[in-house]
């Protein structure tokens, strides 16, 4: 066989993997669909979680663009009167015993004069918007493909296109009163990236009362104990909860009492992130006056810029209780690269962490896909959750800022390492990065969702990347 042949057929071979990859993306979505919502896994996690919800959507988007647009639709009709986006709802047909604290735990946020009615109940956290970023996904896709999906499509963005407005505007004021640009979190969840070692510092200075004994049915779904959060971290995050609910779920009253208030980067850079993208929904829907959204892009990427540390080259969150910013090597402290279009010598230096051997120059890597935490920093742990692990979800979001950033070749390098760490088929929550090991829950829905991104980008998008 020739070398022009023999190219031929790998590529072929390529074709065919990637197609048995999407097909069961599609059956991992599939399985986890509940109608008009999807829940995060079949075991582990049986609700509607509020970025997974939006990652999903990205993925759905490439199946149908009327099933993504309901997956936001039915997440924003629990949006609460403030703005806030839950960051979970409760699927009232979850077995019982299947997720703690479920919906018995947070029935108390329905007291709330802000709560949506309820059954179903939802939580009174949040979780980053990646939201507007989804929403403009579905509408771009049904654009392209024109005809009736593409009215559609146009009618879903007229509708989002407020509630979005009042969920960044929630942001931008109940969580951030001081007006600075970054948002503060009550609780490790609200990150998303719940045990990281970014919250270690913060979390010590939390001191934990009395809670009664309580189950931890999220040990029995996984293969050890070790992935999970251990019982010391289980103590504070549910502490924290009690003084929420103790607070009545009021932001002032949080505010003034509550032990753990963070300057979150990576939630603020995803919101300057998605206020881009509200910029260009308004615009799609013909909102004249985007002022507003203007200036809070502004003031995010400012402040985002002004966590910036040299000497480890990342972003840092901020403890507004302990008065000090929070060292940790992360994920989180590409920031900068996420917030987009930062200044040449800012891309530079993130470009440089990222590449450095703190991250995907680590020799150890099976794949070249960054670890959510650094194996240089202290608390790293390759199968824990968020101290380590890789987390394709995380992937996709620093491939698409690195698109963004004007960076085709290293976009699609992370793309080419992020598939081939899925091409097993094993829809794992996440993996460990030294042995490429999927784990946590597996057929985690965002994980299929990203894939499916991923594989259906069109031949167009894919020759600019690779130029
Ligand atoms: C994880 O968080 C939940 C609490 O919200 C948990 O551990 O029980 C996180 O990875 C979070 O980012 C994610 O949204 C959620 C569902 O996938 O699981």
């Amino acid at each position: 066989m020739g070398p022009d042949e023999d190219r031929v057929v790998r590529t072929r071979a390529a074709r065919g993997a990637e197609i048995r990859l999407a097909a069961r993306a599609r059956q991992v979505l599939r399985q986890n669909d509940m109608g008009v919502w999807t829940r995060a896994s079949p075991s582990l996690y049986p609700h509607q979680w509020s970025w997974d919800s939006a990652f999903i959507a990205i993925g759905l988007a490439r199946l149908s663009t009327r099933r993504a647009a309901k997956e936001l639709s039915a997440l924003f009709e629990y949006q609460w009167k403030t703005g806030k986006v839950p960051h979970i709802v409760f699927n009232p047909e979850a077995p019982p015993g299947s997720y703690f604290p479920g919906p018995d735990h947070w029935a108390c946020a329905a007291a709330s004069p802000d709560a949506p009615p309820a059954p179903p109940y939802t939580s009174c956290l949040c979780q980053p918007p990646v939201h507007a970023i989804a929403a403009l996904h579905v509408w771009e896709t049904a654009e392209r493909n024109g005809g009736e999906e593409a009215d559609e499509a146009r009618a879903f963005l007229r509708k989002i296109y407020p509630k979005l407005l009042s969920w960044h505007r929630y942001l931008m004021t109940a969580r951030d009163p001081e007006g600075s640009g970054l948002v503060t979190i009550y609780h490790p969840w609200e990150s998303g990236t719940d045990n990281s070692p970014r919250w270690d510092a913060a979390l010590k200075n939390v001191e934990v009362g009395y809670l009664p004994p309580y189950p931890r049915y999220d040990l029995g779904q996984v293969g050890s104990p070790s992935e999970r959060p251990t019982g010391a971290e289980y103590d504070r995050y549910l502490w924290l909860v009690k003084l929420i609910k103790k607070a009545g779920c009021d932001e002032e009253n949080i505010h003034r009492s509550h032990p753990f208030l963070v300057k979150d980067v990576l939630f603020s850079a995803i919101l300057v992130a998605a206020n881009e993208a509200l910029l260009e929904i308004a615009a799609s829907v013909g909102v004249k006056d985007v002022s507003l959204i203007i200036g809070w892009i502004a003031r995010g990427r400012r402040a985002i810029d002004g966590c910036w540390d040299p000497e480890i080259g990342l972003c840092l969150d901020y403890d507004l209780r302990g008065g000090r910013p929070l060292l940790a090597r992360t994920v989180a402290g590409f920031a900068p690269l996420i917030a987009g279009r930062q200044n040449p010598e800012r891309l530079g230096d993130v470009i440089a962490t990222l590449e450095s051997p703190a991250f995907l120059g680590h020799p150890r890597l099976r794949w070249r896909v960054p670890p959510s935490t650094s194996p240089l920093q202290e608390g790293f742990h390759p199968r824990s959750y968020w101290r380590g692990p890789t987390w394709p979800v995380v992937n996709w979001l620093l491939w698409w800022s690195l698109l963004r950033a004007g960076e085709p070749g290293r976009a699609r390098r992370l793309r080419h390492a992020s598939l081939l760490q899925l091409a097993s088929g094993e829809f794992g929550e996440y993996f460990e990065p030294f042995t490429g090991e999927p784990l946590g829950a597996n057929g985690q829905s965002w994980t299929a969702a990203v894939a499916l991104d991923w594989l259906a980008r069109p031949p167009v998008e894919a020759s600019a990347e690779a130029a």
